[in-house]
């Protein structure tokens, strides 16, 4: 029976637009995350054309971490944290994206972050782009859907790898890449590919495109890393949001396959290095061909993955409604209500064993280690005598790192690590909310931005500090 190793990853995630704030401090550009406006639990967040008036960008702010690393990184490390997973902010370190030149200011910060880090003992595990880039990236070149965004995306990697050679070994290209295979509203193309489709552009090719165009730029810049550093461990970051049939009519099988093959080839392309056949059809029989030349094919097929990051908060639930052949799946008519399952107040499946299959499907498809960069409860939390007694989200980590555990022990997978989701409260990404709370600590700001800002130890900080000691023995 495997146990966990003592080198286990224990640690905690964010993102940079998510936290940092600071949005235009020395020198950084506008990015695609500034111009999202808060949104709510039933309202979606508006893409605006540049700053207005009048709207609330929750992301300026944030939770203000760029003002306060020291601090956080402080109660970090009493947390115990082994690893902290966070992003570069690009347009920190190329404000328009497409500079000669880096600005001096922005790489600065990274590297007092990292040496904050690294003061405590934890490793800094760091994602390139995290639904960001410049903005100025999408009015002047229509984000991922334009090939010069390769080199772009290429010099910033590079940039980051020669800086930051002997302070970060963990990087990850594109966070969830492959979320974007819901292309149907204008949330997940903007977010991963600064995409806006007009009227007559299809959406669906569009997709395609821009993600050929990552995967690419991807590929390259692991070439570069592996040469800059040969320790650096490069990996993809894969959303894993497994899609159960939901029935045994084989019609819902098949579209539950049809559904993992839409959501997961990215990561077919990531880690074996060529499209996989299944997706060459899907091209060729819908006509979505897209520009990909022989050059692109050999780098993808050099530029493979050493692990593979994955997010774990849910699964879905597939049945097939119409009498159609099985070719594909439409997400808002066929994913369904899994009776078997509760779901959060923002309608996620909360399903602990979901991560155990997700982890056994990656892990027979590709043989590679797997970290769990992302998992967690975002709910409403009561603040009371300056905690917050949150033992729902304390029953939803134990549960799913029960299945992690039970996935390395008993189905032989190779997991390095496990990082909570939003370890400090920070702006939700889907609906900007603040209110949506991952955190073990509370961050004192609500939707409307209202606050003073500080930070609170909650139950789950105590609790999950045990597990980190006991290397989770102790759960
Ligand atoms: P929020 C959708 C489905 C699964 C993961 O999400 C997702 C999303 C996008 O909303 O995103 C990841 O904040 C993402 C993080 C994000 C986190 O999940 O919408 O990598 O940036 O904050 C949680 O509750």
């Amino acid at each position: 029976m495997n146990k966990l190793n003592k080198n286990f990853l224990w640690g905690g995630a964010v993102a940079a637009h998510q936290f940092e704030g600071g949005w235009n401090s020395d020198g950084k550009g506008m990015s695609i995350a500034d111009v999202m406006t808060v949104g709510s639990n039933s309202t979606p967040r508006k893409i605006t054309d540049g700053i207005l008036e009048n709207e609330i960008y929750p992301n300026h702010e944030g939770i203000d971490f760029y003002n306060r690393y020291e601090g956080d990184i402080k109660l970090l490390a009493e947390l115990g944290l082994k690893c902290f997973r966070t992003s570069i902010a690009w347009s920190r370190i190329f404000p328009n994206g497409d500079e000669t030149q880096p600005n001096e200011k922005g790489l600065e910060f990274y590297d007092k972050l990292f040496d904050e880090c690294l003061k405590y003992g934890i490793e800094p595990i760091i994602t390139l782009s995290h639904f960001e880039m410049p903005y100025h990236l999408v009015k002047e070149y229509g984000g991922w859907r334009n090939r010069k965004l390769i080199d772009f995306f290429v010099s910033f990697a590079e940039t980051c790898f020669v800086r930051y050679k002997d302070k970060v070994k963990y990087w990850m290209t594109f966070n969830e890449i492959n979320n974007q295979a819901s292309f149907s509203e204008d949330f997940e193309p903007f977010t991963n590919s600064g995409l806006l489709a007009t009227e007559d552009e299809n959406r669906e090719a569009l997709m395609y495109q821009a993600a050929h165009y990552e995967l690419v730029a991807s590929a390259k810049a692991t070439i570069i890393g592996r040469k800059v550093n040969p320790d650096f461990y490069i990996g993809c970051m894969i959303a894993m949001v497994p899609v159960y049939p939901y029935s045994c009519n084989p019609k819902d099988m098949m579209a539950a396959t049809k559904a993992m093959q839409r959501k997961y080839w990215f990561a077919d392309v990531h880690v074996k290095g060529h499209y996989p056949s299944y997706i060459e059809s899907h091209l060729d029989r819908k006509g979505l061909r897209s520009d990909i030349t022989k050059e692109d094919r050999e780098l993808l097929q050099e530029g493979t993955v050493d692990y593979i990051g994955l997010s774990y908060y849910m699964s879905k639930t597939i049945t097939y409604q119409n009498n159609e052949p099985v070719f594909d799946y439409n997400e808002s008519n066929d994913l369904v209500n899994n009776p078997n399952v509760e779901s959060s107040d923002w309608g996620w499946h909360i399903d602990p064993l979901g991560l155990r299959y997700g982890l056994n499907w990656l892990n027979e498809r590709y043989e590679l280690p797997l970290f769990i960069v992302e998992n967690g409860f975002g709910a409403y939390d009561t603040f009371e005598n300056e905690t917050v007694i949150d033992d729902y989200r304390i029953e939803y980590l134990k549960a799913h790192i029960e299945t992690m555990k039970d996935a390395i022990e008993y189905d032989g997978v190779n997991v390095i690590g496990y990082t909570p989701w939003g370890v400090i409260d920070i702006v939700s990404a889907g609906t900007g909310e603040m209110e949506k709370r991952y955190g073990l600590i509370y961050v004192d700001k609500d939707n409307q931005g209202k606050g003073t800002l500080k930070r609170y130890r909650k139950k789950s900080f105590y609790w999950y500090k045990k597990v980190i000691e006991s290397n989770g023995e102790e759960i």
